[in-house]
């Protein structure tokens, strides 16, 4: 039986029960991390973790429990759950409180839930690249938390579903911010060029993670905007994100990128990531 985390609790998933007025179901007041499972263990869960406390600590969140306890919950669900390749899902909204915007007056505890889901890598779109759309970025000017609030990331990817497409890339006016729910990055004469980590975008652990590569591995990286005329006529793109890894981009909108095939800094990058994931998670099999 499928089991999951409410408030540190492992319970059997069809008993796991949430209040009505939980303020994460009512307002989308709370912060999330998804964490990548390869080989049954957590990919950079230290850096995830960080950057949950660091999103609840920027909405003015309290999380009732330490690091490293739910490292070892969640430790416990993959094992319990016998996952061995997906993600792990973290959420904590500002608890359960009678309906009103302001936060609660009394020191009101965080929900926490957890779940495992089984999610294989994605080799074959890994290998081939993905088609992408470009939309407005519409969203509010905090990027940088990682809010439940996703309407305006789910508005942009759904208008990419219909267009039959993997991701939008967004951008506010010429400049392009980052996808739906991944980090974009571009390739001009052997330069790595993705949006600076401001409030216009989520920093990414892929994105943190590929910046690291590259610095070690002689491959300029430059953290600036770029603008989407820059994108279209870019030698190589690709999206980075905990689900997607990197991931190559070969179409946006009518525009085929580098021939249709993913470009040569692109591979180089997977080829790092999968070895870092390797070395971060004693993976056995590699694509
Ligand atoms: N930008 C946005 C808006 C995201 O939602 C995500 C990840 C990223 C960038 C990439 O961040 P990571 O490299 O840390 O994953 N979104 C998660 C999500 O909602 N599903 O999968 C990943």
């Amino acid at each position: 039986m499928e089991k999951v985390i409410i408030n540190g609790e492992l319970i059997e998933r069809k008993d796991a029960v949430m209040d009505i007025e939980d303020r994460g179901y009512q307002f989308g007041d709370g912060i999330y991390e998804v964490i990548r499972v390869y080989s049954g263990k957590m990919y950079t869960a230290e850096e995830h973790l960080k950057r949950l406390y660091k999103s609840a600590e920027k909405i003015g969140l309290k999380i009732h429990y330490q690091k490293d306890e739910i490292k070892s919950h969640a430790a416990s669900l993959i094992e319990e759950n016998r996952l061995d390749t997906g993600i792990i899902y973290m959420q904590f909204s500002r608890g359960i409180a009678p309906r009103q915007h302001a936060f609660p007056l009394e020191d009101t505890a965080c929900s926490y839930i957890a779940y495992t889901r089984e999610m294989p890598r994605p080799e074959a779109m890994l290998d081939k690249g993905v088609k992408t759309l470009l939309v407005e970025d519409i969203r509010w000017l905090r990027c940088d938390i990682k809010s439940l609030n996703l309407l305006g990331n789910i508005l942009a990817k759904q208008k990419a579903a219909e267009s039959d497409c993997y991701e939008a890339i967004q951008h506010r006016g010429e400049i392009v911010t980052e996808g739906s729910s991944s980090n974009v990055f571009i390739v001009k004469d052997g330069t790595v060029m993705t949006h600076p980590a401001t409030n216009l975008i989520l920093n990414g652990i892929t994105r943190q993670v590929i910046q690291k590569l590259c610095a070690e591995n002689a491959v300029r990286f430059d953290e600036k905007e770029f603008t989407v005329e820059q994108l279209l006529a870019a030698d190589e793109v690709f999206l980075g994100s905990t689900t997607s890894e990197v991931m190559p981009i070969i179409q946006v909108n009518q525009t085929v990128i580098g021939g249709g095939v993913p470009g040569t800094v692109t591979r180089k990058l997977q080829e790092l990531f999968s070895q870092h994931i390797q070395k971060d998670c004693t993976l056995l099999q590699n694509i």
